[in-house]
């Protein structure tokens, strides 16, 4: 048993969405979803045994905490001390560097760190599969955050708990940008674990989203395949707007837009008639983020910073996945 482990962790966007389980005991998606893991957001996380500890503390941003938060973590925590066969709790610390639970995907990188950090700690040697298949019960996109480049979850198997997401490409393969444009710093209202079930429960949209979502998957993968960014973002588009048509129509509607969201996915549009390749998608959030060649970020970056109401911009490109620190 090492007693510390210390990961560094990236967040991911979805290129093709993930909305809706098949299983909720295990947390497995009801759709396959594909994205690219961001170096720009990243998570430091790390796990010490602590023999003095009756429990596992959790510190996040420094600060301890209780709660369904806590709680998950503790859950996974629980896994790894059942694995490893110790009694030992730990001691858990782990900071964001960029606005956490705001829909920018902080719980994939979180749980994928505390994961990764957490095995390292029990001394378990466990694959990346079955890292990434622990850090799914976590958040089901924290399976792709274990993965660097451009990553795919299949949906799952109603009852198969071992679902893992796969890389498809390194991060090298293709010279993409994601500009990210933030439209708050703030908490989200509807985190996105509430906001898909009750999109599954009550909207007669959910059905059309389970039809759909898995075409614009393939479409996607091929696209990254290719190279294509027209392939890719055309059906990047489509799926953000059919998960989100069908979020809006949930009863009452979950609708994460702002002001700001729209003026930005309108500016994206522009973009393209003036000859600029950029495609915009958004996860349970108002932030719009936007793919496009490592050439044009510059003029996304500023075409976007103009928008009313964007109060942070970032650039990443494709990152790696998990790193020990
Ligand atoms: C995604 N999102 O594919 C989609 C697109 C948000 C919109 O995965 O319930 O935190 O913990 O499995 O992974 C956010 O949902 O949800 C998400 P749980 P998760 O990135």
């Amino acid at each position: 048993m090492t007693g510390v482990g210390r990961v560094r962790a990236r967040a991911n966007i979805a290129l093709a969405k993930y909305w809706g389980k098949c299983d909720t005991a295990h947390n497995l998606p009801a759709v396959p979803s594909v994205s690219v893991t961001l170096d720009a957001l990243v998570t430091e996380t790390e796990v010490a045994l602590d023999p003095s500890l009756d429990r596992d503390l959790v510190l996040l941003q420094g600060t301890p905490r209780d709660g369904p938060e806590a709680d998950k973590i503790r859950s996974l925590l629980a896994e790894l001390r059942t694995l490893s066969g110790s009694g030992v709790y730990t001691r858990v610390s782990s900071h964001n560097l960029f606005p956490s639970a705001s829909g920018l995907a902080s719980s994939a990188s979180g749980f994928a760190a505390l994961v990764a950090a957490g095995e390292r700690a029990y001394g378990l040697g466990l694959s990346l599969e079955a890292q990434s298949a622990l850090a799914r019960r976590g958040s089901a996109s924290a399976a792709r955050s274990l993965f660097g480049g451009f990553v795919e979850l299949p949906s799952g198997v109603p009852g198969d708990g071992t679902l893992a997401a796969r890389a498809l490409h390194p991060p090298e393969h293709w010279d993409v940008r994601v500009v990210i444009a933030m439209t708050t710093l703030g908490a989200k209202d509807v985190a996105s674990r509430a906001g898909m079930r009750h999109t599954a429960e009550t909207s007669p949209y959910y059905a059309a989203w389970l039809g759909c979502a898995p075409g614009y998957a393939r479409e996607v993968r091929d696209g990254i395949a290719a190279r294509d960014l027209e392939r890719v973002g055309r059906a990047m588009e489509a799926s953000t707007a059919a998960m989100h048509a069908s979020a809006w129509a949930a009863v009452p509607g979950v609708r994460y837009f702002k002001p700001s969201t729209v003026a930005l996915l309108d500016r994206v549009e522009a973009l393209r008639r003036e000859g600029i390749g950029a495609w915009s998608t958004m996860d349970a959030g108002p932030h719009v983020k936007v793919l496009c060649l490592a050439a044009d970020a510059p003029r996304v970056e500023r075409a976007l910073r103009a928008v009313e109401g964007v109060v942070e911009l970032r650039v990443s490109r494709p990152g790696p996945g998990i790193e020990p620190w």
